[in-house]
């Protein structure tokens, strides 16, 4: 076992993984009491997997994680207001409630998500990496993700371009044993998952995950792998969740026995022993930890309530990317934003867009309006060529 660092590191990392366990315990009452919406899945029992790999990152590094990160975007500094506020759908939350439970995101943070497909972030992983690289940044992508995820396609294609690329980049798979309610040994062919994806040249290490001061350490020898010498690396950290997959989950695919026996190995009861009992912390400092938790998930659930709805005008906001001009200068041919695709004049032409197609489909033989004339259009511009223009030069190109 690595030794202890200093006691205000340990304060710190007992704090964190403390304030978090509190945060979703209050998170799963709310949840219950239909104030957050949506799905709702914890993390409780994954605390220093969580901690551990942000006490290793420095603040320029990007996180990028599941749908199960409440805790880690506290880890790397978002305000538990904020994310209470977006599980309660309002509008001071991290998105402006707009993203829920399952995506969390914070760039000043550094918190890049938050996904809710399952593999997903894998390759945007990649991606943040790649960008850091052509910007000539130092920062290094850490991708976290769950040991069902470790069986997309997802998986395979990005340990494949990041190490080909040499990007900086490190991974680390929150191996909790399930996979919703199907077991490792039941989805994946090869169980050890530190070696998945040594076949793509990334090697591969086994960790507890229950042990913050093993996480932070090993977390850190991968990140320096990454940062100096561009060697991506995958950390397999054990650890359990001791909730169901989501709030809706029977548990019918464990025992109970088993819930209790990782309940034996807290990640955070087992820590503030040790560091009680090394006298690092005294009683009074752990006391005092759970004290100051317990206070800001209080203030949490009030400032989420207290703050307002989104306005129902405001729908259509934040659908498409608008302070890149480039988004929409793709097709040469008509450069200029379509109809639509304008957020301010969304809910007026989704409304002729939609009355033009019950136009259309309501005539199956006669003749059929020109949905170039009907609302697919561009404003103002006529278009050039119509669908029954058979000398079409889009059709010429194609053909070439
Ligand atoms: C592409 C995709 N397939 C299936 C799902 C449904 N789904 C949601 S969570 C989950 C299990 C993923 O397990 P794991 O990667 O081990 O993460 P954990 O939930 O244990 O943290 C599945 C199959 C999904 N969200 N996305
Ligand atoms: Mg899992």
């Amino acid at each position: 076992m690595a030794d202890l660092p200093d006691a205000s590191t340990c304060y710190e990392l007992l704090a964190r993984m403390t304030l978090i366990r509190r945060f979703e315990e209050e998170a799963g009452r709310q949840y219950q009491r239909a104030k957050a919406g949506g799905f709702l899945h914890l993390g409780i029992g994954e605390e220093a997997t969580i901690v551990g790999t942000a006490a290793a990152m420095r603040d320029e590094d990007y996180l990028i994680g599941t749908y199960r990160t409440h805790g880690h975007a506290i880890a790397r500094g978002t305000d538990p207001k904020r994310v209470m506020a977006e599980l309660f759908g309002r509008v001071d939350g991290t998105s402006g409630g707009r993203g829920g439970s399952m995506h969390i995101f914070d760039r000043e943070n550094r918190f890049m998500g938050g996904y809710g497909v399952v593999g997903g972030n894998l390759p945007i992983a990649a991606g943040l990496a790649l960008s850091s690289e052509y910007k000539g940044e130092d920062a290094v992508t850490v991708c976290m993700f769950g040991d069902g995820a470790s069986n997309t396609g997802n998986f395979g294609e990005t340990m494949n371009l990041a190490a080909l690329w040499q990007l900086p980049v490190f991974f680390l798979v929150e191996n909790n044993l399930y996979g919703m309610g199907t077991s490792v040994e039941r989805h994946s062919a090869q169980t050890d998952l530190s070696r998945k994806a040594e076949g793509y040249g990334i090697p591969g290490e086994r960790i507890d995950g229950m042990d913050v001061i093993a996480v932070r350490d090993g977390v850190a020898e991968g990140i320096r792998q990454a940062r100096e010498e561009r060697r991506p690396t995958l950390l397999e950290a054990f650890t359990y969740r001791y909730r169901g997959h989501s709030a809706a989950d029977p548990e019918v695919y464990r025992q109970r026995e088993e819930v209790e026996e990782w309940q034996q190995k807290d990640p955070i009861e087992a820590f503030a022993q040790r560091c009680v009992e090394t006298g690092v912390l005294g009683e009074r400092e752990v006391e005092e930890v759970r004290g100051k938790a317990e206070e800001a998930v209080a203030e949490a659930v009030e400032f989420a309530d207290a703050s307002p709805e989104p306005a129902l005008d405001s729908l259509y906001e934040s659908l498409y990317v608008t302070d890149s001009e480039g988004w929409y200068a793709v097709d040469e041919r008509s450069p200029e934003p379509h109809r639509g695709e304008r957020e301010e004049s969304m809910p007026e032409t989704a409304r002729e867009l939609a009355e033009a197609g019950a136009a259309y489909a309501g005539q199956p033989d006669g003749p059929r309006p020109n949905p170039a004339e009907q609302g697919d259009a561009q404003e103002g511009v006529e278009p050039e060529v119509s669908a029954e223009n058979e000398e079409s030069p889009v059709a010429e190109e194609v053909e070439d």
